[in-house]
């Protein structure tokens, strides 16, 4: 059965359901085909509301019998559910509906993954399961039987009673449909436990599939220094006996914050050292924290309606961004996110899939879990602690917690608090939640007799969502440094507030050089004229991090725009200063190597298109190569002893500062490969006794073309372990030369163990097409034409993965008309394929209005 018609819904819309749920009683007797799904409901009407027409949502549910207060009822079948008759006083509904999880290859709702029982119920997913009021603001205790002959038996809260083909669960706290979890199968656990502060001694537990049982410990232990953290940072406790974590090979996302019973991507949970790279190490750790941190920021305050997500998305990527920042290098972790910002987000804010962190309409809410709710979310939840201080943010969050606990809110639920916490008027704050695009920010400068002037003005361009964007707040943090380097004036922090606005800085002896937008204080685009020299002058003596990285990845960009544009050479200034730098042991490795980490292709290609000048994806190729073929020439002499000093010996440990010191080790190695035609990398490949390593030779050799040996060395390797054949694929893909790429991504799509069902695959394949910027955009076409066959193909299995793996096309008007014609051709095709489902329908709607 297909999706119910596209209906868009409105924000101003919102009215509450016309019910209470007072508790949930549900009996799974699991078959693979044929589940059947026994639900018991408390209603109650609520007086407040306007409307008590009693209706319950479900999808591609057979039901089997309803009754109420034990009278069988005929409920009506209408869009999306079902309406019944029901009784002015409390009454107990009851419904017997048959699902078949084997057949559900969207991943929503009840499925089997490698014949293990799994559920994600985000954002609308429990009505594939049962009849229900599947809306965030009906929170209610639920108690789940399952019955099956599965060794492993688990959904939210604590257990409650277990037997022979049976378990009960018993979750005491009220929660919305989205976060019921059901997951049976033959697992095996990773046991461990946690004492929180009061005393509670709560059970831990990763499980996973037998053989997965060594991968564990580095999650677990990154769950119990979360628990931890978010004691100490948030005084935020564990509220249930036991913690439980699942590892699924299909799935969607990334992870999902069930309470109680958390289920995870395999692959953002499973880690060893000889399967998983440094920077797989960290992102787990981050998802971790990330789901758990869910527990009070998701769970025990949930979102009212789906209009308000980033009310849980945005804090809680910001609080994951804190722990990392607590765990590893704070300025490592501020320019990485600054790095995947501009990389995602800043393409959606600026293109037809831009909508405020808050929108205000959707057709399929699953299209909305975007860079622009998750992580301009969290950018506007470090404005907001910027703007009152780390003193009035924890006031706020702890009337938040008071205040809000086992309630459903809003956004304005959350600005209230920091207005009575702190005193402060948020009213022009809150543009931030309602205006679509990202603010341009012009600087200009005066300088008279010891009084500098530094003169903003704010722009934001207007789009479909918000065509007359309003002045916003900015935090603007600058500091001041002297003709000599030295800083003569610390960090600001500056509130503008108008369209354009002043700042006078009086009494300083010489016209000094600004940093500004220190530790990027505002999701803006920086637009002030400058010169090398002064950005060299930055990334040598800059005291923020920050600013220091982003004066070299100035430099990074001018140098290959003005080897695009006008033909020019590398810039010598900008080389020598990267000399200087990779050579200076005394800086962090980790911070060489974010300066060394070449600006991505597509972020060039933005750059130009917002200059007027229409991007070339092969010129900025070409310019790409020829930098770095340039750097590793005037760096030839130092490359071996570089290489050397940062070759860890002895054994791999996943800390900070060792993945510091790989991450440059890397960046040398591509450098060193240019020269050598990859004899140190093949090196490397051999005596590899970890997959950090392992990866990079790899990456190194396949970039220059070569590795045909290790590929095949690497498939027979691994090719039984699922993660890391997903490397495998992409790799091939991200490193191939452009006019190969659609080429070897099409060879691998019919590769025996590519398999379009599985989501982490099927990124790999097209996620790594996309990637390879001018691979994707070969003047061919090829590339267009292969990822719309998949979209095509993959739509009536999983709406879900397709909609979101149709963003490569967003930035189509970027490119000239020959591309944009072969673009619109696959558009077209992608929409005109019938019975596309609701989400693909929307998306591709949405990006051809561009
Ligand atoms: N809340 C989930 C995402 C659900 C996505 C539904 N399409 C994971 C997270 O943000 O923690
Ligand atoms: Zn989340």
């Amino acid at each position: 059965m297909r999706d119910p018609a596209p209906t868009t819904i409105y924000l101003k819309d919102y009215s509450p359901f016309g019910y209470f749920v007072d508790s949930v009683d549900l009996t799974f007797d699991l078959a693979p085909n044929a589940t059947r799904v026994k639900s018991r409901i408390e209603f109650r009407p609520n007086p407040e509301a306007s409307e008590q027409r009693f209706f319950l949502h479900g999808e591609n549910l057979d039901l089997i019998r309803a009754a109420i207060d034990g009278e069988p009822v005929s409920p009506e079948m209408v869009d999306g559910g079902l309406i019944c008759d029901v009784p002015p006083t409390p009454f107990v509904w009851e419904a017997e509906v048959e699902i078949d999880p084997a057949n559900n290859t969207a991943l929503e709702g009840l499925y089997m993954s490698n014949s293990m029982y799994c559920t994600q119920c985000e954002a609308e997913g429990f009505r594939k399961i049962t009849y229900y009021p599947d809306r965030p603001d009906v929170m209610s205790t639920f108690t789940v039987r399952i019955n099956g002959p599965q060794p492993v038996l688990l959904s939210n809260g604590n257990p409650t009673e277990q037997g022979d083909g049976y378990a009960i669960w018993h979750d005491p706290w009220p929660k919305p449909a989205y976060l019921f979890a059901l997951v049976a199968g033959d697992l095996v656990n990773h046991p461990d436990r946690f004492t929180t502060r009061s005393g509670k001694e709560v059970d831990l537990n990763i499980w996973v599939r037998p053989g997965d049982e060594g991968k564990c410990g580095f999650g677990m232990d990154a769950l119990k220094k979360s628990m931890s953290w978010d004691e100490e940072v948030y005084g935020r406790e564990y509220d249930l006996d036991i913690f439980n974590i699942v590892a699924v090979d299909d799935f969607n996302m990334g992870a999902m914050e069930n309470k109680g019973l958390n289920i995870f991507n395999s692959s953002c949970v499973l880690a060893s050292p000889e399967t998983s790279t440094d920077a797989n190490f960290e992102r787990i750790e981050a998802i971790i924290a990330h789901e758990y941190f869910h527990n009070w920021t998701g769970n025990r305050i949930t979102c009212r309606d789906w209009f308000q997500l980033c009310l849980k998305e945005g804090l809680t990527v910001f609080r994951d961004a804190e722990f990392t920042a607590d765990m590893r290098s704070a300025p490592v972790k501020r320019i990485s996110d600054v790095i995947d910002l501009r990389a995602r987000q800043f393409p959606e804010d600026n293109g037809p899939l831009a909508h405020p962190v808050r929108p205000d309409s959707f057709q399929e809410i699953n299209n909305f879990y975007t860079a622009t709710v998750y992580e301009k979310g969290a950018e506007l939840i470090g404005m907001l602690k910027r703007l009152v201080g780390s003193e009035g943010y924890s006031k706020a969050l702890d009337l938040y917690f008071e205040r809000h606990d086992g309630q459903a809110c809003t956004i304005e639920d959350w600005l209230k608090v920091f207005e009575q916490a702190t005193g402060r008027d948020l009213s022009q704050f809150k543009r931030w939640y309602e205006q679509a695009g990202t603010p341009r920010l012009n600087v200009y400068e005066a300088w008279s007799h010891g009084t500098y002037t530094l003169t903003f003005r704010q722009m934001t361009p207007p789009s479909a969502n918000t065509p007359d964007p309003k002045p916003q707040v900015l935090p603007i943090a600058v500091g001041l440094l002297g003709p000599n380097g030295d800083e003569v004036q610390e960090t600001t922090l500056l509130e503008m507030t108008e369209t354009t606005q002043s700042f006078r800085f009086e009494g300083l002896s010489a016209r000094p050089v600004p940093s500004i937008l220190r530790e990027f204080s505002a999701p803006v685009i920086l637009e002030r004229d400058s010169d090398n020299a002064e950005r060299a002058f930055l990334l040598a003596h800059d005291t923020d991090p920050f600013n220091r990285w982003e004066a070299g990845n100035a430099l990074a960009k001018e140098t290959r725009l003005a080897m695009i544009t006008t033909g020019a050479a590398p810039d010598a200034d900008y080389l020598d200063a990267l000399q200087k730098l990779v050579r200076d042991d005394t800086q962090d490795p980790a911070f060489r190597a974010l300066v060394l980490q070449p600006p991505s292709q597509s972020d060039l290609a933005q750059t130009l298109h917002d200059r007027s000048v229409i991007p070339d994806p092969q010129a900025i190729h070409e310019a790409a190569e020829t930098f770095a073929q340039t750097l590793a020439q005037t760096l030839s002499d130092s490359l071996p002893r570089l290489y050397a000093d940062t070759t860890i010996e002895g054994q791999y440990q996943p800390d900070a500062v060792g993945s510091g010191k790989r991450a440059l080790n890397f960046r040398i190695l591509s450098l060193l490969s240019r020269l050598d035609g990859g004899d140190q990398a093949r090196r490397q490949y051999e005596d590899a006794d970890n997959m950090t390593q392992q990866n990079a030779a790899l990456t190194c050799l396949l970039t220059i073309d070569r590795g045909i040996a290790q590929t095949q060395a690497f498939f027979e390797q691994w090719q039984e372990d699922r993660l890391v054949m997903d490397k495998w694929f992409a790799l091939q893909i991200a490193c191939a030369a452009p006019a190969k790429a659609a080429a070897k991504a099409e060879k691998l799509t019919r590769h025996p163990l590519f398999d379009m069902k599985n989501p982490n695959r099927f990124r790999a394949v097209m996620g790594a097409l996309a990637m390879n910027h001018a691979g994707f955009h070969h003047s061919s076409g090829a590339g267009y034409q292969l990822l719309a066959d998949h979209l095509i193909a993959l739509d009536p299995l999983n709406p879900q993965t397709t909609a979101r793996m149709c963003t490569p096309f967003q930035s189509w008007r970027r490119y000239d008309a020959d591309r944009q014609a072969l673009i619109s051709e696959q558009l077209d095709r992608i929409a005109a394929t019938p019975d596309l489902s609701r989400d693909t329908t929307e998306m591709i709607t949405r990006i051809r209005n561009a």
